[in-house]
This record gives structure tokens, sequence and C-alpha cells, in this order.
């Protein structure tokens, strides 16, 4: 099997295309499918009458989860570059080719989707725009297909041009020794832990033993999946499903490789590394990065003989703060500690280096100072002010001095207002925190996770710190905060099935009116009264997450309010403008209801009041 990826802009519509090849919605959390954006990876299943088929990684466009597009890049063999064809190519557009450069794709095609949107001239317009910003990319040259999700122009050919892709591929090396790496961890009750991750090279079989790498530790795996369907054996290239019973959720993440014993972990290795043309007034001879290894995203230092520059490929050391399974060859991208530019990429080098480099160079005597200043202060956030006078140093040196402390990762920034705290106070914090988070979800798996107020409680710690010293760790991805709930990084909550039953049978859909809400104050009374146990829990859940919606004082089902949304969207698309008598019969309920719910939909951005009239929001 092979693996298909999507790249490409924010909404330029790469979700849309994956359902229409596939049918499966990538976007598997409930906060997606209402917001209508990726936030973390998705994955499908391609498959075609005469047995040829794919896995698909799904990334999100949105720059501020780049990190899970990193995640699952390393995977992609076949790239699906979406350009929407009335926007052209945009931001991340770049970004995400710059980043796939680096990787595993072998094959590009270039889908200009929305086709629907633009006239013949525009769409020319597009694919002109977008072919100068392919130049000098892998995607240089790539055929390019026309489509539309909505009518379905242009998805014939593209299926084609898939098919002959996937079929001209070499099969990925299956007596290679196995690489998984991880990008998802969940329980399945009765079950235990399941590993899910793109199969990098080798075969998997059911009852051997693996190794978790970095932690070493030796798993049997007792069964396997592909795309739902029970396998003995599967080969490079497929997206697995790996059941390790014997492993607690709670000790293994995404970025961990489940890996054949012939691999061992190194924290330093010889990389071959070719600059960003954007990076080379960044780079130096010894440079702070985040590396993106398979699905990890690891700290370290990239250090070279003398700094780059050109853009070349150069020889240098990567040394890792924490060791990493890798094989020679192994393709990585970094980025900069912060902000987060992306630098460049390479491969990971045959020759594995053990001497101890001189990353951890002594500190000079002002940075000792200044971090035994920070340190002194533990969790406490020290603004430039302060630690100045403590350390005796003028705030302006102070002020540079913490900011070479952050990018050495010996210290944190945190924001409003702009304070520092020292790296490890920080990290104990944090690992503190996910511990807490760990137990939550496990206790109460239908919870979103812990708040900032419960967490500060059992941290004994001042709220205000544990939002901003926290707030980094979520900017790094390492950990998520979704409305107003701490959760560790994919994790969902999951409804126990009485509770389910219980919001099935209180949120009621009439059939004959489907768009019809039940009033809040008759969920509240039931939810009051019930014996099943974490119901008003589960109810926060499932209005956080969008499968329950509360307008006014009705509640609807996140299914109908997408329902009305997909209407309105159609109706103004075709008609232009909308009064509130039309909205009524479009979706037949009583004025009562209609009006504080196309209210809604212009508080949530999706259309906007013009005097009686309403219109679709633009983008
Ligand atoms: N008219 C039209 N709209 C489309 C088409 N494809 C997608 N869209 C719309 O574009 C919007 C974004 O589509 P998505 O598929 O979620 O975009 P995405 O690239 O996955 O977005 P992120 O994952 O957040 O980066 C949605 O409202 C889609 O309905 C198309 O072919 N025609
Ligand atoms: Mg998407």
């Amino acid at each position: 099997m092979h693996i298909l990826g999507t790249a490409g802009h924010v909404d330029h519509g790469k979700s849309a295309l994956v359902r229409a090849l596939t049918g499966t919605d990538p976007d598997r959390w409930r906060e997606e499918q209402l917001r209508g954006m990726t936030l973390d990876l998705g994955f499908a299943h391609l498959r075609y009458d005469d047995g040829v088929e794919a896995g698909i990684v799904d990334v999100p466009g949105h720059e501020r989860f780049l990190h899970n597009m990193l995640a699952g890049a390393a995977g992609m063999e076949i790239l699906l570059l979406v350009v929407a064809a009335n926007e052209g190519p945009r931001p991340q557009t770049h970004e995400h080719l710059a980043i796939l450069n680096y990787l595993n794709v072998r094959k590009t095609l270039l889908v200009l989707t929305k086709r629907d949107l633009v006239d013949a001239d525009e769409l020319g317009f597009a694919e002109e725009l977008t072919r100068e910003t392919l130049r000098g990319t892998l995607a240089e040259g790539a055929p390019a297909y026309a489509v539309s999700t909505l009518s379905g122009e242009g998805m014939n050919e593209l299926r084609a041009a898939i098919h002959d892709a996937l079929v001209a591929l070499p099969a990925r090396k299956p007596d290679a020794p196995a690489f998984l790496p991880i990008d998802r961890v969940f329980a399945l009750s009765g079950h235990g832990t399941i590993v899910t991750g793109t199969l990098m090279q080798g075969t998997l079989k059911v009852g051997d033993t693996l190794r978790l790498q970095p932690s070493e530790r030796d798993v049997r795996i007792r069964s396997l999946h592909v795309f739902g369907q029970k396998q003995e054996e599967v080969r490079g290239g497929s997206r697995v499903a790996a059941n390790l019973p014997q492993i607690d959720v709670d000790e293994i993440e995404r970025g961990e490789v489940l890996a054949s014993p012939e691999f061992g972990v190194v924290r330093e290795f010889e990389v071959t590394f070719t600059p960003l043309e954007s990076a080379l007034p960044l780079l130096r001879r010894r440079n702070h990065v985040r590396a993106y290894l398979g699905s990890a995203e690891i700290l370290g230092t990239l250090a070279f003989d003398e700094a780059p520059r050109e853009v070349k490929p150069v020889s240098g050391v990567l040394s890792l703060r924490r060791a990493a399974a890798t094989y020679p060859g192994e393709a990585f991208v970094v980025r900069r500690l912060s902000p987060k530019d992306l630098l460049g990429g390479g491969t990971a080098g045959a020759g594995v280096v053990t001497a101890q480099t001189d990353d951890d160079a002594a500190l000079d005597p002002e940075q000792q100072s200044v971090l035994a200043v920070l340190a002194s202060l533990g969790i406490a956030p020290g603004i430039a002010t302060t630690v100045a006078a403590r350390a005796n140093l003028r705030e302006e040196r102070t002020l540079a001095i913490l900011e070479s402390l952050v990018e050495r990762g010996s210290a944190r920034k945190l924001a409003k207002p702009v304070a520092f705290v020292d790296s490890s106070a920080a990290d104990g914090l944090y690992a503190r925190a996910l511990s807490l988070i760990n137990g939550a979800h496990r206790e109460s798996p239908w919870k979103m996770g812990l708040t900032s107020i419960a967490l500060a409680k059992a941290l004994e710690t001042q709220e205000s710190i544990v939002v901003r010293v926290l707030a980094t760790y979520v900017d790094e991805g390492r950990l998520e905060y979704r409305n107003g709930y701490y959760a560790a990084p994919g994790f969902a909550p999951e409804l126990t099935a009485e509770q389910r039953k219980f919001f099935d049978a209180t949120v009621l859909l009439d059939p004959q009116n489907p768009y019809v809400p039940i009033p809040f104050d008759d969920l509240s009374s039931a939810l009051r009264t019930t014996k099943v146990r974490g119901a008003q829990e589960a109810y926060e859940t499932l209005l956080a997450t969008g499968g329950l919606v509360k307008v006014h004082d009705a509640v609807y089902r996140g299914t109908q309010v997408a329902g009305v949304r997909a209407r309105v969207e159609g109706a103004l698309r075709k008609e232009g403008t909308m009064t509130m008598a039309r909205f009524r019969d479009l979706i037949g309920t009583s004025r009562k209801y209609a009006v504080p719910l196309l209210e809604w939909f212009d508080a949530a951005g999706i259309t906007i009041r013009n005097g009686d009239v309403r219109t679709l929001r633009a983008g």
C-alpha cells in the first residue's frame, strides 16, 4: 500500500477533497466538523474496483497546527497539493511545499479545487500563478487537475490519475526492519492500547515482538488492523493500527516509534542538511532547533563547521535533547526554536556520532547569573526589570541574555506580559499538569480535560501562572487547550454508551420537523434528575465539541445545525440574500426558534446581517 497526503493553505478544500475521493470525512472531531477546520491529522482509505488502494493522510492547513501537519508529512509518498482556484497559492501552500521538499514525496499532483467558483480565465490565471510557485520545488511540472467537490467536475480524471500514480510507485521495502512512527494513541475498551501510524518500511505480523523507542520497551503485537480490517501481516506503506495490550495509553505518545529491535536510539547523528534560502540569514554555526523526525518533534541543536551561506547540502551534526530511533537516510526538517521559522531539512547520515559535542558548552558568566536568578524564582515568572536588578545587570543586557537563554532552551518566554521562567521549573509544572490531565482522561473519558482552575488548585500554583506557563506548551503542541479545558495531545473525549443513550433520548429529533430544537429547560431538568454518571460533564463536552449547540433557550444537535448551515449556504449561493421569512421556510421552524438561530449564524461568522437580509460571509 502507499500513502497519499494532502497539503495546502487553510480552507482550500483538502478535507472536502478527501471526502469526495473516499466517502470518509477526515475531520474526525466534532469540533473540526462544526468549525469546518482541520485541527489534527485525519485518515481515510482510498479503494479502486481493481483492488488498488491507498491510505490518505489529511493535514490541517492552519499555521497554528503546523506541528500536526509535520507529524503526518513524513509518511506521504504521493502528494495532492491543494490550491483553491479562487485564491491561488497562499502562505501555507509555500510552507507545506518547503517542508515536503525534504521528505519522502515521490509524485505530486496539483489539485485546483473549487472549480465551480471560477470561470475559465480565472482558472487559467490560478494555474499559472501556482506553476510559478512550484518552480524549483518537488512539484515543478506536476500535472494539474481542476476539480469541484460540489459538482463533481474533474473528480473522475483526478481519481484516474491517482490510480495510475499508485500503480507506478514501487513497493516500499518489505524486507527492511519494521519502522512505524506513532501518530495516535488511544484505548479501546476491552482491548487496551492501540497505536496507529504509517509503516514506513518492513513488515509487521501478529505475534511479533517489537520495541517501542526511545523508551526501549519490548511489546508484542496482539492484533493488526488496516482501515478497520483485521490483518495477520501488514507491509510497508500501510496505515496500521496495532493493539499493544501490555502497555498503558499514558505510557506512549505521538512521536514514539514502534520498530524492529535492530533500531537503536541515538541522541546525536551526522546529517546532510540543505538550508532554505529564507533561513540563510538565521543560521549560525550552532542552532537551537525543533527537529521533526517521523512523527516526533524533538528539541535539539544543529551544528556545522561553519554557518551555511548557500542553498546547498552541507554536513552537520544534529544533537537531540532526548534519544530518538532513526535510520540512515531518514528525512527530517528543522524549525527555529522561537520564532518557529522553517530552517531547512535533510537526511540522517549513516555514521552515528557518539562523542559529546560541546552543545551544552558552559554558559558565560552573565548567562549563568541570569539563569540563577530565574532558578531562584522557581515557577514565578520573572520580568526583565526584576531579573536585571537581582543579577546586577542593565535591563537591556538582561533582556538580551534572557532571549539567548530562551533560544537555547534554558528558559521559557511567557506572554502577556512578557516574562521568563526557568525551563526546569516550567517542565516540572508541565509534567505534573500532564499527569493530572491524563488521570482525568482515564477516570472520566467523557470530560474535555481539566480547567486552569482545577489544575491551579491541584498544583497549588496561582492560576495565572499555570495559564501562562502551559500556554507555551500548548504552543508547541505538547498540550491541547480547547474551550477552556487542557487535554493531552490527540485526546478526544468519548461519552459512555449510557450517556449517549441519555442525550439521544432527551434531545429528541422529530423526523417531521428535523430542524426543530428542544427547549433548554427540558434538557436542564432531565440533567438534574438523571442518575446517569457524569451526565452534566458529558453535556459540557457535547457543547464544547459541537455535539449539541445551545442557541438562546433552545438546544440543537450539532447535526441539526450543520444541516441548517448547509441549507443556508446552498440557498445563499444561489439566491445571494435571505430574509428571515425565507430562512424560516427553508428550515421549517417557527419565528421563535428561527430568529435566535439566524443571529447565532451571524455571530458564528457564517452569515452577515445587512438591514433585513443576510448574505454569506465571503471566504
Ligand atoms: N464551492 C466549493 N466549495 C468547496 C469546494 N471544496 C471545498 N469547499 C468548501 O471550502 C471550505 C473549506 O473546505 P475544507 O475541505 O474544510 O478545507 P481544508 O483545506 O481541509 O481546510 P483546513 O483543513 O482547515 O486547512 C468548506 O466550506 C468547503 O465546503 C469546492 O469544490 N467548491
Ligand atoms: Mg481540512
